[in-house]
C-alpha cells in the first residue's frame, strides 16, 4: 500500500522538489498551505505537480489546523519544511520568526503525539546553527552558536525534536541542511538574486546588482539532490540527525564570478557594494562534512557549486527572454 506523506512548506522551494521526489517514489502527498492574499503554488506548476498534490490548509502556528491535517492525510511521514526562513527578515520579524521557525515545531510534535505518535517526523534544521563557529568544518558534533534570530530559533527546533525523541519515542530526525539552492529559490536570497541580475543584465533590463558582504563563504549544493536526503533520514532503523552538505566552500564573490563568466561578463563591472545590505552579525564561513550521511545514508551531494550556478543562471535566462 502506499505510504502518504504530509509536507509543510509546500509552496517554497524544497516542498515541491520533495513533494516531487514522493510521488516518484509512489506516495500519497499531502501539502499543507497558509492562506495567503495572493497565489502562491507557482512553483508546483513549475515543477508540473499541481495536480499530483492534495492541498490541505492551515497553519504552523495553529495547533488545530495540524492536528486536522494528520488526520486527513494519514501521514505516515510529515516533513515540517514551513518557516520564516530569510536570515535578513528575521532581524527584522524577531518574534514571528521565533514563533514560525522556532516554537511551532513543538505544535507539529505535539500534533503527532496527539494523532498518532508512530508518524515519521523530519525537522528542516540548518547550518545558521553553526553560525560564529571556530571549527573549519562543522559535523553532527559542532557546538552551535546562532549569530541570527533565525538561528536561535531553528535552535529550538532542532532540540525539541531531539527532546520528543528521547522522552516520547517519536521517530524525529533533524537534517542540518547546508545551504541549498535552485531555479525556484526564493529572489531574496543572494545565488538567485544574482542569476536573476546576471540574466537581466545580460538583455539590458538592469545595469547593476547591489550585494552585501561578499566575503562570506558558504557550502551552496543543489535543492534536488537534498531533499533525498530527507527521505532517507525517515528510512532508517533509528532516527538520528544528520549534516547534508558538499564539502566545499566558495564565497559570494566566487559565486558571482561564477555567474557572471557563464554569460563572458566581468562581475566586476556589474556587482556593488551596499553598505545596508550587511548584516548586524554576520555568518561568515560555513563548510560541512557530509561524512555521517554517506557513511549511513548512502547520500552524496551530486551537483557543484559550478553546475548549480549555471543551471540556475540558464533557467533565469529563460524567464528574462519570455518576460514581455
Ligand atoms: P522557503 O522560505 O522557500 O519556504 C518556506 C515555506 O514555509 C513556504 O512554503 C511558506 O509559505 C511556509 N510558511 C511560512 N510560514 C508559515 C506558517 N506560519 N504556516 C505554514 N507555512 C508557513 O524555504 P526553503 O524551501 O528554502 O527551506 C525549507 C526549510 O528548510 C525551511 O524551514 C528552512 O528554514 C530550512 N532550511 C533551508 C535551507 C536552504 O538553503 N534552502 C538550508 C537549511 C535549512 P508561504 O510561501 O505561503 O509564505
Ligand atoms: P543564508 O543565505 O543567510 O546563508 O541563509 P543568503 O543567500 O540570504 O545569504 C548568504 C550569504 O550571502 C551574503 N550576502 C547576501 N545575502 C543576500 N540574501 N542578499 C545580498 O544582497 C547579499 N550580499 C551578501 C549574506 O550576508 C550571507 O553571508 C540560507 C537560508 O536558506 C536559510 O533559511 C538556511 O537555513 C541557510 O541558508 C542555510
Amino acid at each position: 500500500m502506499s505510504k502518504n506523506a504530509l509536507i509543510t512548506g509546500i509552496t517554497g522551494q524544497d516542498g515541491p522538489y520533495l513533494a516531487k521526489f514522493l510521488i516518484e517514489k509512489g506516495y500519497n502527498v499531502y501539502g499543507f498551505l497558509a492562506r495567503r492574499g495572493s497565489d502562491t503554488l507557482w512553483r508546483l506548476r513549475y515543477l508540473n505537480i499541481i495536480d499530483d498534490v492534495k492541498i490541505i490548509d492551515g497553519d504552523l502556528l495553529d495547533l488545530s489546523s495540524l492536528i486536522r491535517a494528520l488526520e486527513t492525510s494519514k501521514a505516515d511521514e510529515v516533513y515540517n519544511l514551513a518557516a520564516q526562513s530569510f536570515v535578513g527578515t528575521s532581524w527584522q520579524q524577531p518574534i514571528l520568526t521565533t514563533q514560525v521557525t522556532g516554537f511551532s515545531v513543538v505544535n507539529v510534535l505535539e500534533a503527532i503525539r496527539i494523532v498518532n505518535n508512530k508518524i515519521k517526523f523530519y525537522q528542516a534544521s540548518t547550518s545558521e546553527m553553526f553560525g560564529k563557529t571556530s571549527e573549519t568544518i562543522q559535523c553532527e558534533d559542532t557546538v552551535f552558536h546562532p549569530r541570527s534570530p533565525y538561528g536561535v530559533a531553528k535552535m529550538f527546533g532542532h532540540y525539541i525534536t531531539i527532546n520528543y525523541r528521547e522522552s516520547f519515542n517519536i521517530f524525529g530526525c533533524a537534517g542540518i541542511l547546508f545551504n541549498h539552492e535552485s531555479p525556484i529559490r526564493g529572489i531574496e536570497f543572494v545565488t538567485r538574486k544574482v542569476t536573476d541580475a546576471v540574466a537581466r543584465i545580460k538583455y539590458g533590463k538592469q545595469k547593476k546588482v547591489y550585494l552585501g558582504n561578499i566575503d562570506a563563504q558558504r557550502d551552496w549544493g543543489y535543492a534536488k539532490d537534498y531533499v533525498e536526503a530527507m527521505w532517507l533520514m525517515l528510512q532508517q532503523d533509528k532516527p538520528d540527525d544528520y549534516v547534508v552538505a558538499t564539502g566545499k566552500t566558495f564565497s559570494v564573490r566566487e559565486m558571482c564570478e561564477t555567474a557572471f563568466s557563464y554569460v563572458g561578463l566581468n562581475y566586476k563591472d556589474y556587482v556593488e557594494i551596499d553598505p545596508k545590505l550587511y548584516r548586524p552579525a554576520e555568518v561568515e564561513r560555513l563548510l560541512g562534512n557530509p561524512k555521517k550521511a554517506k557513511e549511513k545514508l548512502g547520500w552524496e551531494a551530486k551537483t557543484s557549486m559550478k553546475e548549480l550556478i549555471e543551471l540556475m543562471a540558464e533557467a533565469d535566462l529563460e524567464r528574462v527572454k519570455n518576460e514581455r
